[in-house]
């Protein structure tokens, strides 16, 4: 119970996270696109728990405010950098698809689809050759799934025994494309097989399976050295793009969200007082990180 408490905090913090910088991209405070990871929490926050930075370093998508958060990079100067703010984690010239806090085992988020995977790779070559240690873990979508280089990556990956993790989020959709149209073969774990990954199954609904599998499989890898897949269901439970018309949502059955079911596992308390805090916390780091010209022009 414990456990899945503390899952619960987490991925609490990072669902008001989010919600409170969609309400200031609509005060018009962000510059650029922005995606949120609403419908990914419990992957990203059960497999983040595992690790810890800066001997582990984890790379992400587009996507990744969250996974930013999770490592335990500041939501004030995480904020700060959607914001565009001197401040920000790099001096607001990222903005949100480029988060850097590798002091807390957050080397990067990317833009270009599947573009943080060969990257992770090299985290992971630094992490074997040097005396860091640690492993790397990249999380990318099922869309990306698709690029040339993450299978090249794969299959390096094995090839050097490298400690990397690859997270593949599948929330069945890149852009509005859904991945049955992408992909001949929309099991995209069996891709992994082909390249001798050895794999594991995650289901992003339910809190003790992700505990559970981020668990052995981090467990796993730090005992052979060698690297690992999971392909983990995720939903998008907004459009690809806050703000995005996204009609086609309603074309399919509606999303099922993870946040909920978690919160269903709980008693009444702690879960309303979790749920509180975790708003608190990130209406006050969001509202610090919008403050920040005014105390320091
Ligand atoms: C190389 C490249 N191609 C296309 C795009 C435009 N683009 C941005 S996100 C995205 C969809 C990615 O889907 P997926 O990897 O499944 O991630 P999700 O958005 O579902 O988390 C696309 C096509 C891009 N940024 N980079
Ligand atoms: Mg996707």
């Amino acid at each position: 119970m414990q456990n899945v408490q503390t899952l619960y905090s987490k991925a609490c913090f990072i669902r008001a996270f989010e919600q409170e910088i969609a309400d200031a991209a609509d005060h018009g405070l962000v510059p650029g696109l922005l995606h949120l990871c609403t419908g990914a929490e419990l992957v990203e926050a059960a497999i983040c728990t595992e690790l810890s930075g800066p001997a582990d370093q984890v790379c992400g998508s587009h996507r990744s405010h969250g996974l930013a958060l999770a490592m335990g990079a500041d939501p004030v100067k995480v904020a700060a950098e959607i914001l565009g703010r001197e401040d920000g984690l790099s001096g607001g010239r990222g903005g949100t698809q480029h988060l850097l806090a590798s002091e807390n085992g957050f080397l990067t988020s990317n833009g270009i689809v599947g573009g943080q995977v060969p990257i992770a790779a090299g985290a992971a070559l630094s992490a074997k050759l040097g005396a860091r240690g640690g492993i790397a873990v990249v999380f990318f979508g099922d869309g990306a799934a698709n690029q040339g280089a993450v299978l090249e990556t794969m299959n390096l990956a094995v090839a050097l025994h490298l400690p990397l993790l690859f997270v593949l989020e599948n929330n069945g959709l890149g852009q509005s494309t859904a991945a049955s149209f992408s992909s001949g073969n929309v099991d995209l774990l069996t891709r992994a097989e082909g390249f001798a990954l050895p794999v594991m199954r995650m289901d992003g609904f339910d809190a003790n399976c992700c505990l559970d599998g981020a668990r052995a499989s981090v467990a796993q890898m730090r005992s052979s050295g060698g690297p690992m897949f999971i392909e983990a269901s995720t939903a998008r439970l907004s459009g690809h793009y806050h703000g995005e018309n996204a009609a086609y949502l309603t074309l399919s059955a509606p999303a099922i969200d993870p946040l909920a079911a978690l919160a269903s596992l709980l008693p009444e308390q702690p879960r309303s007082e979790i749920a509180a805090a975790a708003a608190r916390r990130a209406k006050e780091a969001v509202a610090a990180a919008i403050l920040i010209p005014e105390l320091q022009p």
